[in-house]
């Protein structure tokens, strides 16, 4: 089954970080429970946007949603400190955004993962940069999976995100991370793959019917979790239909509870 983390609990929108910098636990209590009553298998929380405060911003987020969360977190940092601290604070077991290959972040993650039980994020980013073509993503995929295994993560709880860049700036960075998926899928078929899709509309007008065009295809190659607004009706309708029609979807059971929800609608 296709795994929804939603992302509105990130202080880089407008409206939670003025929640967070007011430490207004109704609002954000209010925002987790309609992405839960809306299917989100995890909840992503992400505190960098207010610089200097990521820590303790961090920490007043988890103490604020963890009594009313029914669903596992994804802890969203860049910086490894933040995620040891926020790791201790969780009670089930979290999925941890992110680790990469750049070496800094890696060096520092990898002692930290090790022998832990959770769910890892892996990011096909290195001190390169973005990758540039669809072998440089798989190449990058592999480390990352074999370095994770060495250390006791087990490949059914690595959720790779190959990186999706922008189709304004080349034609082909949609087909690149697609042709990625479907081999990194060919190469280990237990992996995940994840990610944020809003980059591949990035810089042309009407972004939503990109996003999700997208991530039907993106499914079709592999793509199982997204990292994506659970409100946002369309996306979560054309979701739930992608899954129906590539096979995961038993009697359409899922399909017609979202019809009969009022989920989804044509
Ligand atoms: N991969 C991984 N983790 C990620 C990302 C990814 N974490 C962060 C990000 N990308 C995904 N999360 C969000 C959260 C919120 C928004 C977008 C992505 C968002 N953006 C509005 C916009 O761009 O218009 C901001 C508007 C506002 O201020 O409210 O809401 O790719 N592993």
């Amino acid at each position: 089954m296709f795994e929804v983390i939603g992302e509105r609990i990130n202080t880089s929108r407008k409206l939670v970080q003025a929640a967070v910098a007011d430490r207004d636990a109704d609002y954000i209590i209010d925002d987790v429970q309609k992405q839960q009553e809306a299917g989100a298998n995890f909840i992503d929380v992400n505190a960098g946007a207010r610089i200097g405060h990521e820590t303790e911003d961090m920490k007043w987020l988890l103490d604020t949603i963890q009594p009313i969360a029914t669903v596992p977190l994804t802890l969203d940092s860049p910086d490894p400190a933040v995620l040891e601290m926020a790791f201790k604070m969780v009670e089930k077991t979290p999925m941890i955004n992110s680790i990469s290959l750049e070496k800094e972040r890696f060096d520092a993650m990898m002692p930290f993962l090790d022998g832990k039980e959770c769910k890892v994020i892996a990011l096909c980013m290195d001190d390169a940069g973005m990758p540039n073509s669809s072998d440089d993503i798989l190449a990058r995929a592999k480390s990352l999976v074999q370095e994770l295994n060495k250390i006791g993560i087990p490949t059914a709880a690595i959720y790779v995100d190959p990186l999706v860049q922008p189709i304004s700036v080349e034609s082909n960075k949609g087909t690149m991370v697609l042709d990625a998926v479907r081999a990194i899928k060919a190469l280990f078929p237990e992996v995940h793959i994840t990610g944020g899709l809003s980059n591949i509309s990035y810089g042309l007008p009407q972004r939503k019917i990109i996003n999700r065009t997208f991530v039907s295809l993106m499914m079709d190659a592999g793509m199982d979790s997204a990292i994506i607004d659970p409100l946002d009706k369309k996306i979560m309708a054309t979701i739930r239909t992608a899954d129906m029609l590539l096979g995961q979807d038993a009697f359409c059971m899922n399909y017609l509870k979202g019809v009969r929800s009022g989920a989804i609608e044509s």
